[in-house]
């Protein structure tokens, strides 16, 4: 099955392999003992948790502290997502682009299908319908994954709108992303992610890792829907979706990408510092959104997740309250400590003790730490506090304002405004930012991180950077565009920002720019705000420092933008000529 647009851009559907005759064949190619279709009740997933707890892959914690919640240890091996193992596999190579991974659908279908063949002997094979996005949304998408993991399935009933209402849909509707997934051995010398755009499927072996397993995520709703909506003129994005209530009672809805684990789930749990009285942060999504044009030429966005899959070490009262209340029920745990009260224990705990590190091992400091830096909570949305009605509007939420950040201890300053939205694309392209422990590989080198995208985009980076300077003509009343870092740093490496509640700072300055009243001045790099242009009331930081958080270096951004066109000149004639006008343009403002 493949989506391709025809002459005048309209999507245009093959017909999909039934799902019935797929099931069959993938039956026949994987040998299980059992097959089971997912409803997504609650007495199935109370049933297969007992399972896991009799097979002792499932514990049990704390059942008055933390009623209803389990902890997970994965293999050691198998901790985070791998890149070097994630790849788009498109007729042409040009299409997936070098910012991916390639290799020829057909060689691809035959290395995963030869590891597939009888993988799931003696195991149950699970069907996972699954919908991204509110159940009866025109702009939500559906997917099947077959898995062989009971854990696979225990997340992705609360990562999405899985079971019965999703199959209706899909029998209805006909299509659906085909993912299949299976653990295999855990054996990281047998392990791909195969992304199948033209084909809108998946492939997923060898790793039980969120990122690589729960296909719905970064699998479906990213890499391939990323190609989807280029196809049929929308965007698939890696972005939290908040609403911004302000004290006088207008509402604004931004949305924000940033890399893994550079505190997406924080910004878009926000609690308002005291000294901001009549805020509220409601939070509609923490890792993904779905854009599209409206009729009013405005931006729409869903968040096709209806839960969250977020960073546990650094969760705290302090740092995201409603977060730690949330988890504290009907929450899943992935390799995190554990105290002598059976609690879930991580890294920024204000309290408890560890006695077992993350890999079930008696604690030892020398071990490293307790939990391991990229384990998990998996939790329903609904649970947050703040959780936003709006994120089950089937047509979505009007976005005001889109804003970009990376972690970057200098250059960057907290905040400035992009010219216009093609400026806007050009400030997303030079997006760039430390390695977190999401991904295997080396923690804290800079690398580019095009709109938080890299990992994630289903396609070549040039194609996509004019899909996304296309919307320049399809909205009449675009989003402003700006770019913030929380993460600028002193010479001694303390941060010279302290984040967290403090950033509604910037994100109120950001809504007085879009309602036209917030004041700012011009520099080289955008739009930006002088001290006095932020309410600072009742946060006390020298002036010396904010000075530093909003100062330009010129000759440093001369430099920045020098090396991102060297970057760029690596996508040859997929790369937008208005992208490069607009670099020009930039550079010479420097
Ligand atoms: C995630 C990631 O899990 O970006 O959201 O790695
Ligand atoms: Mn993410």
């Amino acid at each position: 099955m493949s989506v391709q647009s025809d002459a005048h851009g309209a999507p245009r559907q093959h017909t999909p392999q039934s799902l019935d005759a797929w099931i069959d064949e993938v039956r026949s190619l994987t040998q299980p003992s059992h097959i089971h279709w997912c409803t997504g009740s609650d007495a199935e997933y109370a049933a297969l948790t007992s399972e896991l707890i009799a097979r002792g892959e499932c514990l049990p914690l704390n059942a008055d502290s933390f009623p209803e919640s389990y902890l997970y240890r994965s293999a050691p091996n198998d901790v985070a997502r791998v890149e070097h193992l994630t790849f788009v596999c498109t007729n042409d190579p040009v299409d997936a682009g070098p910012n991916n991974h390639w290799m020829a659908p057909s060689d691809a279908h035959q290395k995963m299908d030869a590891l597939f063949a009888g993988c799931m002997r003696g195991r149950t094979l699970y069907v996972i319908p699954y919908c991204m996005g509110p159940i009866d949304s025109p702009l939500a998408r559906c997917g099947i994954e077959i898995t062989d993991s009971a854990y696979v399935v225990l997340n992705m009933r609360i990562m999405t709108r899985m079971g019965t209402p999703a199959l209706e849909r899909i029998r209805r509707e006909g299509h659906f992303v085909r993912g299949l997934h299976s653990i295999g051995q855990l054996d990281p010398e047998q392990r791909f992610i195969m992304h199948f755009p033209e084909e809108l499927s998946i492939k997923s072996f060898g790793s039980g890792y969120g990122g690589n397993a729960l296909l719905g995520k970064k699998c479906h709703a990213l890499r391939i829907a990323s190609w989807q909506a280029r196809d049929e003129g929308w965007l698939a994005e890696h972005m939290l979706l908040v609403a911004l209530d302000s004290p006088t009672g207008e509402t604004h809805y931004v949305a924000a990408a940033f890399p893994s684990a550079c505190g997406k789930t924080n910004l878009a749990m926000l609690i308002p510092p005291d000294a901001l009285p009549g805020w509220t942060v409601r939070t509609i999504g923490d890792d993904i959104a779905w854009l599209h044009p409206g009729k009013d030429g405005r931006l729409w966005a869903i968040n096709p997740e209806s839960g969250y899959f977020g960073v546990a070490p650094g969760t705290s009262p302090k740092s995201n309250r409603n977060a730690y209340e949330m988890i504290r029920r009907n929450a899943i745990f992935t390799n995190v400590a554990l105290t002598a009260e059976n609690e879930p224990w991580w890294e920024g705990m204000p309290a408890g003790t560890p006695v077992k590190d993350w890999q079930g091992r008696k604690m030892d400091p020398a071990n490293g730490p307790a939990a391991h830096p990229n384990s998990r909570f998996t939790v329903s949305a609904r649970q947050n506090p703040n959780y936003a009605h709006e994120a089950e509007a089937a047509g979505g939420v009007p976005i005001s304002a889109i804003i970009f950040g990376g972690r970057r201890r200098s250059l960057a300053p907290l905040v400035f405004e992009a010219r216009n939205w093609r400026h806007g694309v050009l400030v997303g392209a030079g997006v760039a930012s430390e390695t977190t422990a999401a991904a295997t590989g080396a923690v804290g080198v800079l690398r580019r991180d095009p709109m938080a995208m890299k990992p994630f985009a289903g396609y070549n980076f040039g194609d996509y950077w004019r899909h996304w300077l296309s919307f320049d003509e399809r909205l009449t009343n675009p989003p402003k565009i700006f770019h913030v870092n929380w993460f600028r740093q002193d010479a001694q490496g303390k941060f010279l920002w302290p984040g967290f509640s403090e950033n509604l700072r910037v994100l109120k300055w950001i809504t007085e720019r879009v309602n036209n009243r917030g004041a700012a001045r011009e520099t080289p790099i955008g739009y930006m705000p002088n001290a006095s242009d932020l309410d600072m009331q009742g946060l006390d930081i020298p002036p010396e420092t904010l000075e530093e958080l909003l100062k330009v270096d010129v000759n440093a951004w001369r430099e920045e933008l020098t090396s991102l066109e060297t970057e760029l000149s690596q996508y040859g004639a997929r790369l937008p000529a208005a992208l490069q006008t607009e670099l020009s343009e930039a550079l010479k403002r420097l």
